[in-house]
């Protein structure tokens, strides 16, 4: 079978689509990756070439060993997701020891995996360990709305979680653990990766502040419905803040007895008295 036949290609180029079209790929950004099923591999070998050299890993992936991603491509844009696919993303395979990657299809100009690479695997690595082995999808988007808010809010976990969960009810419903914010830092670094994942293994979503956010989720559509969610919030959280600030708020034992009818696990340390 060929890779571009199957529903994991189909499902990983729609995605990127939809995130272009919701204007969170402006350029070159964002990047996303899918961990593969081995019957997903297995289903498309004969569409892979196993003869490129192996790169070694600034991070070390002991935990992905012998997994297959699809990743998009560094400088690669969203935007030409459906229009080129080949070249706009490739699959890697992770060598046996963990410490190195070769790509094994597309890419086809010669581009590279995405530039966050690291934080993509090392998010990887957390999740399939806490999901054991469900999540296979981690997102980087640029929307704008969440990252306005980073220029205004305090850059605390429990105030964005409380904030953006008083929009809707969707929101705790979508990220009950809460959100991981994270100050400005260098791109592409081991550094931004290994602070990221730290979060990871509390939360399915992490706001880098000033940038965009990484969001966590076992299939497309929960990473994605995850990020579209948060986006949401924080924009009707921009118009209220514009309007003059929050009137009419939820309680925080509103969110108790939403819980309780929901069964969702509501961390006690984001329902302070305010
Ligand atoms: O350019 O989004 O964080 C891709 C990015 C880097
Ligand atoms: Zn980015």
């Amino acid at each position: 079978m060929r890779v571009l036949d199957t529903t994991f290609a189909r499902g990983f180029i729609r995605m990127a689509d939809d995130g272009w079209r919701q204007g969170w790929h402006e350029c070159h950004g964002g990047n996303l990756s899918y961990r593969l099923a081995k019957e997903e591999v297995k289903a498309v070998e004969d569409d892979l070439r196993r003869e490129r050299g192996w790169t070694p890993l600034s991070v070390q992936a002991g935990e992905l060993a012998g997994d297959h991603f699809l990743v998009t491509g560094s400088g690669k844009f969203m935007r030409n997701m459906t229009l080129y696919p080949s070249d706009s993303f490739g699959m890697i395979e992770i060598s046996d020891a963990g410490d190195a990657y070769r790509i094994v299809w597309g890419l086809t100009g010669g581009g590279l995996p995405t530039s966050e690479l690291a934080a993509h695997l090392m998010n990887q690595a957390v999740k399939k360990r806490k999901s054991g082995g469900a999540c296979r999808v981690i997102y980087h988007a640029h929307p704008g709305n969440i990252i306005a808010l980073s220029f205004v809010l305090p850059m605390k976990d429990e105030i964005f979680t409380r904030e953006l969960w008083e929009m809707e009810p969707e929101c705790a419903m979508t990220f009950p653990a809460g959100m991981g914010v994270i100050p400005w830092m260098v791109p592409g670094t081991s550094e931004i990766g290994e602070l990221t994942c730290r979060m990871m293994e509390e939360y399915d979503v992490v706001l880098w502040a000033q940038h965009g956010i990484f969001t966590a989720g076992e299939t497309f559509d929960s990473a994605f419905g995850l990020t579209h969610t948060v986006e949401k919030a924080a924009e009707m959280l921009m118009k209220v803040i514009s309007a003059g600030g929050k009137r009419n708020v939820p309680s925080a034992q509103d969110f108790r007895d939403m819980a309780e009818v929901f069964g969702l696990d509501l961390p006690e340390r984001f329902l302070y008295e305010k």
